[in-house]
């Protein structure tokens, strides 16, 4: 690889690292990111690192193949960087992927996906 060739590929990663950092991204979730809850959960909260666009903002309760559970209608909460709302459908024990869209300042979609799994015997993990 040539000098010239890895300056490119640098001064990319730069751009696309610059584009990245313009829009919003998840903060804190609840269910949290990665956590482990021992009741069923029955609401999605997120929290951005700016206020999103109610409007632009969902959620999607997927099973960890992927297969869709319940779509979450997200509305404005009493916090301007949060959005939430109810899981339409009780939850079995198991292991999900929260798939989320929102819309930054710039009017751009951002999307992000995240696991968590309800497992009753669980032990409680401090937060
Ligand atoms: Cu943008």
């Amino acid at each position: 690889m040539t000098a010239a060739r890895i300056t490119v590929l640098a001064l990319t990663g730069a751009l696309l690292t610059g584009a990245a950092s313009m829009h919003t991204h998840l903060e804190k979730a609840e269910p949290a990111v990665d956590g482990t809850v021992t009741a069923a959960p029955t609401q999605v909260r997120l929290w951005f690192s700016e206020r999103p666009e109610v409007a632009l903002s969902g959620a999607t309760v997927l099973k960890a193949d992927n297969s869709p559970v319940a779509v979450v209608k997200l509305a404005a909460t009493d916090d301007t960087l949060s959005v939430g709302g109810a899981i339409p459908v009780a939850l079995a024990p198991g292991k999900y992927v929260v798939a989320w869209k929102t819309g930054s300042r710039d009017g751009h979609v951002v999307r992000g996906r995240y696991t968590f799994t309800f497992d009753p015997a669980a032990q409680p993990t401090k937060p």
